[in-house]
């Protein structure tokens, strides 16, 4: 019974450690204008938070890397980070990259580039259809 009292601690210790990192890293959603829209979904390609990044979150782990350490910024702003024609501040209502954001209507994610459609004419004899890409 005492030996089996310091790992049941060293368990409660390790559980702990994995929780506060997991709060440790949700933090970021509240540094970045509209963040509590996108959430995780932002910087993880799992909605849920955690694991592999989305380019938008490689760009801001580029900067931050694991530390607390503010990163919204006009540059990252200004960069179209997943290649959708919009830049991270247009998605997030904060093109400036002053942190204040123009209202939450709008807002998409500046990790996730939706699928595009494009509409083929119609040939005659051919149904319309759509190709995504
Ligand atoms: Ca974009
Ligand atoms: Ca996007």
């Amino acid at each position: 019974m005492k030996k089996a009292l310091p790992v049941y601690f060293l368990f409660i210790i390790l559980h702990m450690a994995g929780i506060q990192s997991l709060h440790a890293r949700s933090f970021r959603v509240g540094m970045m204008p509209n963040g509590n829209v996108v959430s995780c979904s932002a910087c993880h390609v799992n909605p849920t938070g955690g694991g592999t990044r989305t380019l938008f979150g490689q760009a801001v782990f580029a900067i931050t890397g694991s530390a607390n350490t503010p990163f919204w910024s006009p540059s990252l702003a200004a960069l179209d980070s997943d290649g959708d024609g919009r830049t991270n501040g247009r998605e997030l209502n904060d093109p400036e990259g002053d942190g204040t954001a123009t209202g939450a209507s709008g807002v998409t994610n500046p990790g996730n580039r939706p699928p595009r459609f494009y509409i083929h004419r119609s040939i005659a004899g051919y149904p319309r259809h759509c190709t995504c890409v």
